[in-house]
C-alpha cells in the first residue's frame, strides 16, 4: 500500500479513541490519505450510537471496550494494539472530524527524517484562526494560559498541547510508560509530559481545525476538571525532576522491554 513513500517507517498505524463518533467517523476517515496509511484501528469506548457498525463497514480494525473506561483507557488499548501489529509509527486521531488528516504524510516526513520524535497538530496558529474556527472563547483562553504554562514547566516551545492529532515514532510508545496514566483525559497531559522527561524531541505542525456540535463533547467542567489536573502533572514533573519524589508515570518501562 505504501509505495513512493516520503518517509521510511515500514508499518504507518492511525489510532482513533472513538466514543459515540457514528455521526463524523465516514468523513475523518475518508479524509485520510489512506496512499501513507497501512492500517487504521478503532477502539470504541462502549458507544451507545453506531460507531462500531460504521467502523465495521469501513474496513476498519475494531476494538471494543465491554464498558466505557474512558479516553486515556481508550488511548492505552490504541497503542497496544498497533505495538502488536508492528507499528514503526502511530498517529492518534480523533474521529470527530475536528482535525484536517492532510497533514499525515508531512507529520510522517518529520518523524521519519528524525527532526522530531513526537508531532502535536496545533489547532492554534493564530488567535482569529483558532475563534473563525469556532474553538470556543474559553477553551480558547484556558488552552493559552495551559500552554503557556506548560511550555515553561517542559522548557518546550510548543502551540497547542492539548490537541486530538498526534504522531509518534515506535521508540516512542515502546519508552513512555503510558499504561501507568490516567483513564481519563489527563492522559493526554501526562504523556507529553513522560515524552519530554524520557528526552524525546517534540514539535507541531499546524492543523486546520473545525469545531462543530459533535466535534466538542466535553463541557465546561470536564475541562475545568482536565486543567486542574494538567496543573497536577506539572507539579509532578518538577518533584520528580528535582529528585524529591518519583511517580509512576516517570518510571521505566520495564515490562514492555521484557515482553
Ligand atoms: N474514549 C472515550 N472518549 C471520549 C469520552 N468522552 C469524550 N470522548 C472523546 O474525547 C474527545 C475530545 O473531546 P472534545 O470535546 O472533542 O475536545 P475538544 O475537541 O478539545 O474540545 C472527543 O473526540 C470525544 O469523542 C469517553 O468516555 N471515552
Ligand atoms: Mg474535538
Amino acid at each position: 500500500m505504501t509505495e513512493n513513500k516520503a518517509h521510511k517507517f515500514d508499518k504507518v498505524i492511525v489510532v482513533m479513541p472513538a466514543f459515540n463518533a457514528e455521526s463524523t467517523l465516514k468523513k475523518t476517515y475518508d479524509e485520510i490519505p489512506k496512499e501513507c496509511v497501512d492500517e487504521i484501528i478503532l477502539v470504541d469506548d462502549f458507544s451507545s450510537d453506531q460507531t462500531v457498525a460504521m467502523a465495521n463497514k469501513l474496513g476498519l480494525t475494531v476494538i471494543c471496550h465491554l464498558k466505557n473506561r474512558g479516553y486515556g483507557a481508550s488511548q492505552k488499548s490504541c497503542y497496544d494494539s498497533a505495538l502488536k501489529k508492528e507499528a514503526s509509527a502511530v498517529i492518534m486521531i480523533h474521529p470527530d472530524y475536528q482535525y484536517d488528516s492532510r497533514i499525515i504524510p508531512h507529520v510522517l516526513g518529520f518523524l521519519s527524517s528524525g527532526i522530531c520524535d513526537v508531532i502535536i497538530g496545533s489547532r492554534i496558529r493564530t488567535r482569529r484562526e483558532a475563534l473563525k474556527g469556532g474553538m470556543p472563547l474559553y477553551k480558547y483562553i484556558s488552552n493559552r494560559f495551559l500552554t503557556v504554562f506548560e511550555n515553561l514547566i517542559l522548557g518546550q516551545n510548543l502551540g497547542d498541547f492539548h490537541s486530538g492529532f498526534r504522531a509518534y515514532t515506535r521508540k516512542v510508545l515502546d519508552t513512555i510508560p503510558f499504561q501507568n496514566n490516567s483513564d481519563d483525559f489527563v492522559f493526554d497531559t501526562e504523556f507529553l509530559a513522560q515524552a519530554v522527561f524520557f528526552g524525546f524531541k517534540i514539535g507541531d505542525v499546524p492543523i486546520p481545525s473545525r469545531y462543530f456540535e459533535e466535534a466538542s463533547s466535553i463541557n465546561f467542567r470536564r475541562s475545568l476538571k482536565y486543567g486542574i489536573q494538567t496543573l497536577f502533572v506539572m507539579g509532578k514533573f518538577i518533584i520528580q525532576k528535582i529528585g524529591l519524589a518519583k511517580f509512576k508515570i516517570f518510571s521505566s518501562n520495564l515490562n514492555r522491554k521484557l515482553e
